[in-house]
């Protein structure tokens, strides 16, 4: 089938490549010297309809569950286009740009004009993602939720730390949406997690990813972080995710969530994240 094969590949030699499933413009791998860092679950569907469980889905128009349209969006879920076929830069680096724009059915879901721009750049040990939303209308103005979903995987979930979330206020969606305040200088996972993280700080930094590495996440113009893993007793709510799959991934998420972007007509909204191996 040729939406579910639909790849491009960002190769920018010493096994260092990233992969680009064209069915939601999903990042479905990175690898930095042959090293995978992102999780993809074994159960995962390539259907080219069904969300990709792993690696970067992009979250937009809605965040969660929606009443017009699927879970977290339609931009997952939709077949992108390629603007800029992969590319050397003089750097060394490689670049590919990928878009996609309204069509008669995310208008049927909802009823707004747009075009997303999506800018990947591989480095040597950096992925960087620049993302656009524009609002071509002359005299219409949309809202929107807008976060990159990202599964890094990891060898045991329970010994990874995140920094940069003391002192934040959090939405629990484990507990009804109470919104607490952090008071741990570093993060680490036990249970099942579902968090919105407010006004984080542009860095976070994860402890034992891949090999017992460091991973840093910037992060621009995306003020929400999101913390995600579903445990043992979740995992079973997941069709797509193996029971036993939960200890080797971890989210963090940089997003525009916990309130929404309001785009006047004929102006953009950009925003970017850069992970680093550290
Ligand atoms: O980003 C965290 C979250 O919103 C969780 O609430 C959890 O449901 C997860 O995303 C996965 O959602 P999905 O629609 O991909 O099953």
């Amino acid at each position: 089938m040729a939406a579910a094969t639909s790849v491009v590949l960002l190769d920018r030699g010493n096994n260092t490549t990233c992969t680009i499933n064209l069915h939601g413009a999903t990042v479905v791998s990175w690898r930095v010297n042959n090293q995978e860092q992102l999780f993809v679950s074994k159960a995962a569907i390539f259907d080219g309809k069904a969300p990709i469980r792993g690696g970067i889905p992009v979250v937009f128009p809605h965040f969660g569950p929606w009443s017009y349209g699927p879970n977290h969006g339609f931009a997952r879920v939709t077949q992108w286009g390629v603007e800029k076929r992969p590319e050397r830069l003089p750097s060394g680096d490689v670049e590919a740009i990928f878009f996609c724009t309204d069509n008669e059915w995310t208008r049927s879901i909802w009823h707004y004009q747009f075009r997303l721009t999506y800018r990947l750049i591989l480095r040597e040990k950096e992925l960087h993602f620049i993302i656009g939303v524009y609002n071509p209308s002359k005299d219409v103005t949309f809202s929107f939720n807008l976060l990159l979903h990202t599964y890094f995987k990891v060898p045991d979930v329970r010994r990874c730390q995140i920094t940069g979330l003391h002192g934040c206020t959090f939405i629990d969606k484990t507990r009804d949406m109470v919104i607490y305040q952090e008071g741990r200088e570093a993060v680490t996972i036990g249970e099942w997690t579902d968090r919105i993280y407010q006004n984080t700080p542009q860095e976070h930094i994860i402890t034992n990813v891949v090999s017992g590495r460091k991973m840093r996440v910037q992060k621009y113009n995306f003020p929400d972080t999101v913390v995600w893993n579903p445990w043992l007793d979740h995992s079973k709510d997941v069709p797509d995710l193996g029971e036993d799959e939960y200890p080797n991934m971890i989210c963090v998420e940089s997003g525009h969530v916990s309130s929404p972007v309001v785009l006047l007509p004929g102006t953009a909204f950009e925003a970017s994240q850069i992970l680093q191996v550290m």
